[in-house]
């Protein structure tokens, strides 16, 4: 018994503890760095706060999404979302593994998106609620 024991530590040093420290090089087990955009306001001023957002590559976010007011806003931005690697959406109830598009927010729900940045540039945000838009709920994305 003590020497199946003896090869079982052998044989956890020399496999499982190395591939713990592959795990350093793997982007989606870092902690995230948390950011948090708020969509709209309680007086249902048309927002995003803060609106100007700016991320790296390589590192991964959570990005939480607020939305405070009494009406449905989108976080729309087709460059941005084409930019990064999804881990994960995920809100109270559930989690969305795969690319995604566009995020929608129902009044007073809060979701949160975990990606990694892969690509730099400037994207616009917006939300495609008609009107919204031109109401000046815009932003800017920016992944360095
Ligand atoms: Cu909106």
């Amino acid at each position: 018994m003590k020497g199946y024991r003896k090869v079982l530590w052998i044989f956890i040093a020399l496999f499982v503890v190395p591939q713990s420290t592959l795990a350093v090089g793997d982007l989606s087990n870092q902690n995230p760095i948390v950011v948090t955009v708020i969509l709209g306001s309680e007086k249902n001023e048309l927002t995003f706060f803060p609106e100007k957002l700016t991320f790296e590559t390589g590192k991964l976010y959570r990005l939480i999404l607020k939305n405070s007011s009494p009406q449905k806003h989108y976080f729309t931005s087709p460059g941005f979302a084409a930019s990064v690697w999804t881990r994960k959406v995920q809100d109270s109830s559930m989690e969305v593994k795969g690319a995604i598009r566009e995020i929608e927010l129902l009044p007073g729900k809060t979701a949160e998106w975990f990606f990694v940045p892969v690509k730099t540039g400037t994207f616009g945000l917006y939300c495609h609620i008609s009107g919204h838009k031109e109401a000046g709920m815009v932003g800017i994305i920016e992944i360095k």
